[in-house]
C-alpha cells in the first residue's frame, strides 16, 4: 500500500518535468537568436549598433529590418573601401545562412540608428527589434559601451 502511494506520487512530480523537457526540445521553428547588440558612446545625433545573429535552424532567413524608439529611423548598412576610402551604402537586408552565424560589426555591416533621440551614453539601454523575413520579429537588449577609438563616426 505505502509503496504503491509513493510510486504514484513520485509519478506525479516527475511526468510534468519530462513532457516539459520534450515540448522544449521539439520546439525548433524559430531558431534565429540575436546577442550581443552594442554600440559606442557616442555625441553625435547617429550611432552604429553591431550584433551577432545566430540561425541554428534548417532553412536560411534574411534579416530585413530593424525597429527602435531610440531614433527616429533605423537602416541596414554595409561598409567597403573605395579607392582608399571606406564607404557605407544602404542595404535592403542581411541573409542569415541555414546553421550560420553573421557578425554585425565595426568596418563592416551594422545597424545605422539615425535621428538618435538621446545621444548613446555609456548605460543606455533600449530595445530593438530584429525582423526577420521567416523568423519575424526578434527582440534584443541594446548595451552602450564607453566610447573608444575606431569610432564609426560618418554621416
Ligand atoms: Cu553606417
Amino acid at each position: 500500500m505505502i509503496r504503491t502511494f509513493l510510486a504514484a506520487a513520485f509519478l506525479a512530480i516527475a511526468l510534468p518535468a519530462e513532457a516539459h523537457d520534450m515540448a522544449s526540445m521539439t520546439h525548433g521553428e524559430t531558431a534565429i537568436a540575436v546577442s550581443d547588440v552594442w554600440a559606442n558612446a557616442a555625441p553625435g545625433s547617429n550611432g552604429a549598433v553591431y550584433a551577432m545573429i545566430m540561425n541554428g535552424g534548417a532553412a536560411a532567413d534574411r534579416l530585413i529590418a530593424v525597429k527602435s524608439d531610440l531614433a527616429a529611423a533605423v537602416e541596414l548598412h554595409a561598409m567597403s573601401e573605395e579607392g582608399g576610402v571606406m564607404q557605407m551604402r544602404k542595404v535592403d537586408g542581411v541573409d542569415v545562412p541555414a546553421g550560420g552565424m553573421v557578425m554585425l560589426e565595426s568596418g563592416g555591416t551594422h545597424i545605422m540608428l539615425i535621428g538618435l533621440k538621446a545621444p548613446l551614453r555609456e548605460g543606455t539601454t533600449g530595445t530593438l527589434t530584429f525582423v526577420f523575413e521567416h523568423a519575424g520579429d526578434v527582440s534584443a537588449e541594446l548595451t552602450v559601451r564607453a566610447g573608444g577609438s575606431g569610432g564609426h563616426d560618418h554621416h
